[in-house]
């Protein structure tokens, strides 16, 4: 299996973030998270580590709000113009906007930094831009390989395959929380979301989002399409981050109403409880039929993670794994959360063993 990777996440490793109750911590998503998956990765043979290819902004642009991505690509150099009397490491906002009417961009930083940064954890540093385009390359580069080993205009399935085709974008920074506008806890393109838009001009395409953090940025983005099916099964939103999005009764708006599904579990959950909720997913998307399957593939659902609040086992894992690759639909596996090191790199292994080509 192709696993697409590049060095520029480095780039982008925010010394902080401001936590629970304002607490300044560590940034849990740390440059060590993909480092750890990729040595687990380069352990076995059948995984092949190759290169982003650059696909431009068109793709990026397609889902994103040019505003937002020209801030995104200045504002710390424009902060850092700046003249202020306190030390500069990552860029954060003081100030949000309410809901309502969002007419006025400001046109200075700071103003524009609370217009488009929507939380604590998604500070910008200077590599930050670089890093995140790499890691939006990283899925289009994985969604590339499934389009050219399906055929873009036939559909079929080459016959040589039991299994279609499947790859994986080692994306870092994550995704799924960056919405049309804006970042937020730890994302700032929403790869899965670009990668998603961009083969639905091949087909109709899933986005099933297993990150334990509800997809909320993914729902904002394709809230109104019907040619994007997107599910995510996530912590209860009640209790847990990103709190006003993920709900049940979330299920699309306008073409797109009965296209967004959320599922959310109870503090706790475990394997078997997991699985009948994945169980439920799995044939709404059967129902839907898409050519493509896009999986926002977060490890904080296991039990050690640090963040994650459920109780999925590496062997559980490895069965979500397995449930998803008997949909039998050409799949990119994108990387999102997961915040247990040590564990990383032997649990995406384990979610990924189902989906290894079978040749006759
Ligand atoms: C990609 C991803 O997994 N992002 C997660 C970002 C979460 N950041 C904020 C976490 C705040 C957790 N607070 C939990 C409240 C229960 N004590
Ligand atoms: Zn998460």
């Amino acid at each position: 299996m192709k696993v697409f990777y590049s060095p520029t996440h480095r780039q982008h490793a925010p010394p902080f973030e401001i936590f629970d109750g304002g607490e300044k911590i560590t940034n849990f998503e740390m440059p060590e998270r993909v480092e750890r998956i990729l040595s687990a990765l380069r352990a076995e043979a059948r995984y092949e580590i190759v290169p982003p290819e650059d696909f431009g902004l068109g793709p990026i642009e397609a889902v994103h709000d040019r505003g937002y991505l020209r801030f995104l690509q200045t504002a710390f150099d424009e902060w850092l113009a700046e003249d202020t009397d306190y030390e500069r490491t990552a860029l954060l906002p003081a100030t949000f906007p309410l809901p309502g009417p969002r007419g006025h961009v400001p046109t200075t930083l700071l103003g524009r930094a609370g217009y488009y940064m929507t939380d604590l954890s998604a500070p910008i540093v200077s590599g930050t831009y670089a890093a995140a385009l790499a890691s939006a390359n990283c899925a289009l580069s994985g969604a590339k390989a499934l389009a050219e080993a399906k055929g873009p205009t036939t559909g079929q399935k080459p016959s040589s395959f039991i299994l279609p085709p499947s790859s994986f974008a080692l994306c870092r920074p994550p995704g799924h929380h960056a919405g049309r506008a804006n970042c937020a806890g730890y994302c700032y393109i929403n790869n899965a979301a670009v990668t998603a838009g961009w083969l639905a001009q091949f087909g109709p395409v899933t986005i099933l989002d297993i990150d334990y953090h509800a997809g909320n940025g993914t729902q904002d983005i394709f809230y109104e399409r019907a040619d994007v099916l997107t599910i995510s099964i996530h912590a209860d939103p009640n209790f847990e981050y990103p709190y006003y999005s993920g709900y049940a009764d979330q299920t699309g708006a306008g073409a797109g109403l009965g296209f967004h599904q959320n599922y959310p579990l109870a503090l706790g959950t475990d394997d078997a409880a997991y699985l009948s909720t994945l169980e439920k997913a799995i044939e709404r998307i059967s129902l839907f039929q898409p050519a493509f399957l896009v999986v926002s593939a977060g490890m904080d659902i296991y039990g050690e993670d640090p963040l994650g609040r459920i109780r999925i086992t590496r062997e559980g894992i490895r069965q979500i794994g397995q449930k998803i690759a008997a949909l039998n639909l050409p799949t990119l596996a994108v990387m999102e959360g997961g915040y247990n090191n040590e564990a990383l790199g032997l649990n995406v292994c384990a979610f990924l063993e189902a989906f290894h080509y079978k040749t006759p």
